[in-house]
């Protein structure tokens, strides 16, 4: 395992976020922190609800268009940004099994890397698979090179970033690239608002407890004592910026101690903390924001409702 990131690392971006986060106006989280094992759990639990359709429906266009990537990139490296995505993995992998020689899931923790790895390198005999925690915002530089790498960003995880950041991390990970090599973005596409809504404030409840999730991880790792009781779930679609806004909500006046950063914070009644973007596209923005970072698309899929999308694209 190669680690570019440590605990300590994490720890530190966990207390610049919350003070910047905490101190600015409007307040912010960033969506990072969702994901201990509880917010890791949850988030599966998201994926399976009826009315998250992303992960479902970028599942079918994997399962249709594999043997295309495969075909189009020969690759004979899968780098996997933000790995976790076990079963789409496995899609890939068993497409690209005539010319793949090594997998590289990259994370952010290593907790859950190790256990995934072994697994797939019992089932892909002759496939070398090395581990890497690293954090892609900050070491695409330091994921192992070779030729013929196919780069796989897949989930939507590219919306949770606003368009500058975006465009600068797709520029990053473009200085990476030589010819020959690709990049697999997943991408969430714009649709009816009311869809959009309730994929992120589902029925059962269980997107609110993810978001929720954020405060329990401050409460456990900054010795702070948010009530998350006292945060109501909000999920808005902003028209002009195509994206979902996630909040929370403070349902009274209240104080909020981070003691591992000597901080106190009052929350208004009603006042609300961004804690996720989740931008939407239609494919000319994509076009455009990969052409800004200096990649052109080799091929742009949908699944048969056109709900999602994923581009391959090269330098
Ligand atoms: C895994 C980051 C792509 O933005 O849709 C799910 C996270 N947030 N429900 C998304 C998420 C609320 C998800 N990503």
């Amino acid at each position: 395992m190669d680690r570019f990131l440590t605990a300590d690392d994490l720890a530190k971006t966990l207390r610049q976020d919350v003070r910047e986060g905490l101190l600015g106006t409007p307040k912010t989280l960033p969506p990072k922190w969702f994901y201990d094992e509880r917010g890791s759990a949850l988030f599966e639990e998201i994926t399976r609800l009826d009315e998250y359709y992303p992960t479902r429906r970028e599942r079918e266009i994997l399962t249709a268009r594999a043997p295309d990537i495969a075909t189009a990139t020969g690759a004979r490296t899968l780098l996997e940004l933000g790995a976790g995505s076990g079963e789409k993995t496995r899609l890939l992998l068993d497409a690209l099994a005539g010319t793949l020689r090594s997998y590289v899931p990259v994370d952010v923790s290593g907790d859950f890397l190790e256990d995934a790895a072994k697994g797939i390198a019992a089932d892909h005999p002759g496939l070398t698979v090395r581990t890497v925690v690293a954090d892609y915002e900050q070491h695409l530089h330091l994921l192992p090179g070779g030729d013929r790498r196919l780069i796989a960003f897949l989930g939507g995880t590219i919306g949770n970033q606003p368009p500058a950041a975006r465009i600068a991390f797709l520029g990053g990970l473009r200085a990476t690239m030589s010819d020959g090599d690709f990049l697999l973005l997943g991408a969430d596409l714009v649709k009816d608002p009311g869809r959009l809504v309730r994929a992120y404030d589902d029925a059962a409840g269980v997107t609110a407890e993810f978001n929720r999730n954020v405060l329990r991880v401050i409460n456990r790792e900054l010795d702070a004592d948010f009530d998350p009781s006292a945060f109501e779930h909000v999920a808005v679609w902003d028209e002009a910026e195509e994206w979902i806004e996630m909040r929370l909500r403070s349902t009274r006046d209240q104080d909020v101690h981070v003691r591992g950063l000597d901080l106190e914070v009052s929350f208004a009644a009603g006042e609300e903390t961004r804690t996720e973007i989740s931008a939407k596209f239609r494919r000319e923005r994509l076009e455009a924001e990969l052409a800004a970072a200096g990649m052109e698309l080799a091929a742009f899929w949908t699944d048969p409702a056109g709900d999602f999308s994923l581009t391959l694209a090269r330098p």
